[in-house]
Formats: C-alpha cells, structure tokens, sequence
C-alpha cells in the first residue's frame, strides 16, 4: 500500500465512529464520550479485502512480563499475513535507545504504518517529527508519551486511575479490617515508563492524604526477578516493620511474595502484609482467588484489534479519535467490601463494583 494516501489527512480529536469491545469485567474501550458509535472490536474489514500487504513496523517494550507476552500476542494476531498486513515487529528489550532506532529503521524500511508502545514517556519529539517527515502515521498503545503530540492515536489505561483506585480500596481495606498503621513498601515498574508514573502517583496521592507511611519505592522493572530482588533487600532493611507491600505488576508480586516467602514473612488474607498487584493476568488472579493477593488491579493488554480498527479508518480517509481508554475492572479476594468511590484523574467522582475472584474470572484473563 502507498502510505502517501495518508500524508496530509485530517486527524480530528472529536468523536468518531471507532472501537469498542470485551464485556465489562475483561476490559474495554472506554470512548470517554457516550457519543461515539461503536462496533465490536475485530470486526473491522481487513486489509486482505483490497488485496495489498499493509506494512507495519511495531516497536514493543520487550518481554519483561505476562502483560507483555499478551500484549505481543494481540498485536501479532491483528496484524496477521491472512489478515493482510505485513508486519515488522522489534522486541526493544526495554532499551530506549533501541526503541528509538527500530522507529527509525521503519522510517528507512518506508513501513505504512508505526506503532510504538514507548518505553518511557519522554525523548519523542525529534523521531516522531522524522516520522510525520516522512509522512508516516503514528499510533501510540499502552504507555503515553509526554512530550510530542505527533501521533495520530493512542490506545491504553488511564495508569492514574488505576494507582488512585488502589489507594482507594487500601484505605476502605483498611477501614473494614480495623488496621489504622499502615507501613508500606513500594515496588515500582520501570522507572519512566507512563505505567510506573501513573500508579505511583494515584497511589501517593492517597498516602499523602491519609498519612500513611511508604517506607520504600524502588524500581522492580515490572520482572520476577527484579520483584524478588527489591523485595530480597527490604526484608532484610525493613524486617518486621512494614504491613502493606505494593507491587506495580503481576511478575513483581511473583517475585516479591518468593523473597517473602522465604524471608518468613506471610502475606495475603489476614496475613503480616496486605499484598496489592496491577495487571491481573490470569496467574495473578489465580494467587487473588487463592488469598495471596489481597487486590488486583487490570491492566487490559489485548489492543492489537482496536489499532487495526485504527489502520483501517486511516486507510479509508475517516477521522480517528486521539485517545482510546481501555476499561478496567478491580479483583479482590474477600467478599468483604462491594465498591470503592473516588474521584478520578479526570476531576469526577466515581464508583467502581470490586469483583471477587471466581475460577471463571481467573480462566477469562489473558
Ligand atoms: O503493567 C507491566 C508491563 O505498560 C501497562 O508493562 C504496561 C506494563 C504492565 O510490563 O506488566
């Protein structure tokens, strides 16, 4: 396909018709705006109808963790051959600079198409001006990035939100338990990554506010290993003082809940510490259902079909929408509160059901 087509084509931050799709309680676009119309995600025509490969170059994080796996999977299934798409995917090993490199190597390549799920959030001006140069469309997933607005869409989770809920349940958690010291250990994602900003801060915000005490914030590279690592180094630094230890992903919580494990320390349902995660990938919700993870907050990775849906509308002229937010359910282990209410990153008040986990949950999850 000639990406030319595209050069000049307005890109329009009202509402279109775009995508949407998934039931509630497994994530799904979230338009923001009643407005837009929606059709079931996937259903779009594919790029086979017209015969021509679209050429896609796909810059991905790398394969730090099950979020990413499913990630990768979804965008390798949208951008299948039999779907019509030729696709060039770069696993950047959570190498900026390496990322910055396969974008420029899609611009060498004369892809169609970019899609980038940037690292860290900021460095993107200079490439992302070389791309709108060379008149190639840009769409964003999953992380944000911060300092240039030269892509045409992005789709992925409001990572504040998702870090204000969390200290909204701990604080009704809490409440319900009749636990009022909180000493909590914090281990972060990568560190300038929009995930690790967003679900640092929602959550601070709550600490501030409700006096807790974060003993801690280290970077656990949203790994297993690195989960393990951190959490290693704090029992030793922080033996018998912390009640609440917060993981900024699944793998870290894997990881942090071994080191604890062997360290003495117990963890989960009425336990020395309250374990909170993020993803809520089917293993983490497994360790939910069991009571090791007291609250799981998702992450919903599966947007390689709303970006072809994207593809497409850009193939035909339409106008596309700048942001896509994924909707996203809370897990939680015990039965013991039905809600939580806060007031979201975009200013409104909000109340959001916590779902236990059931074997069906668990079993949906990617
Ligand atoms: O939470 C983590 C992954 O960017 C939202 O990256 C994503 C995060 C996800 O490695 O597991």
């Amino acid at each position: 396909m000639k990406k030319r087509l595209v050069a000049g084509m307005l890109v329009s931050l009202m509402a279109v018709s775009m995508v949407a799709c998934g039931s509630s309680d497994t994530g799904a676009a979230d338009t923001g705006d009643s407005s837009a119309e929606t059709t079931d995600a996937g259903s779009s025509d594919t790029a086979a109808d017209s015969g021509e490969k679209i050429i896609v170059g796909f810059a991905q994080v790398g394969h730090e963790s099950d979020w990413r796996t499913a990630s990768t999977n979804s965008v390798q299934e949208a951008f299948s051959e039999a779907n019509g798409y030729d696709l060039e995917f770069v696993d950047c090993d959570n190498d900026s600079a390496k990322q910055i490199e396969a974008v420029r190597q899609f611009i060498q390549d004369d892809v169609d198409y970019i899609v980038i799920d940037p690292i860290v959030s900021t460095g993107w001006d200079t490439v992302l001006t070389e791309c709108e140069d060379a008149g190639i469309p840009v769409i964003v997933i999953d992380r944000t990035i911060e300092d240039s607005d030269k892509y045409v869409s992005w789709v992925g989770s409001e990572f504040m939100n998702e870090g204000l809920a969390s200290g909204a349940w701990l604080k009704a958690y809490a409440e319900a338990k009749g636990i009022t010291d909180l000493n909590i250990l914090v281990i972060e994602g990568s560190n300038g990554s929009s995930a690790q900003i967003g679900r640092t801060d929602g959550f601070k915000k709550y600490a501030d506010q409700e006096g807790w005490t974060i003993l801690d914030s280290q970077d656990g590279d949203f790994t297993q290993d690195g989960g393990q690592q951190v959490m290693e180094s704090y029992c030793k630094s922080y033996e018998g003082k912390f009640n609440v230890v917060v993981c900024q992903n699944d793998n870290e919580a894997f990881g942090a809940m071994d080191a604890m494990k062997a360290a003495g320390v117990s963890y989960g349902v009425d336990k020395d510490v309250i374990l909170i995660s993020f993803d809520a990938c089917k293993a983490g919700l497994e360790y939910v259902q069991s009571g090791d993870i007291n609250a799981d907050f998702m992450c919903y990775p599966l947007q390689g079909s709303y970006c072809a849906d994207i593809i497409q509308a850009l193939k035909k002229g339409e106008d596309v929408q700048k942001q896509t937010f994924m909707t996203e359910p809370w897990y939680v282990a015990e039965d013991i509160l039905k809600s939580i209410t806060y007031t979201n990153n975009a200013g409104k008040e909000v109340t959001e059901d916590l779902i236990q986990v059931t074997d069906a949950a668990s079993q949906a999850s990617y």
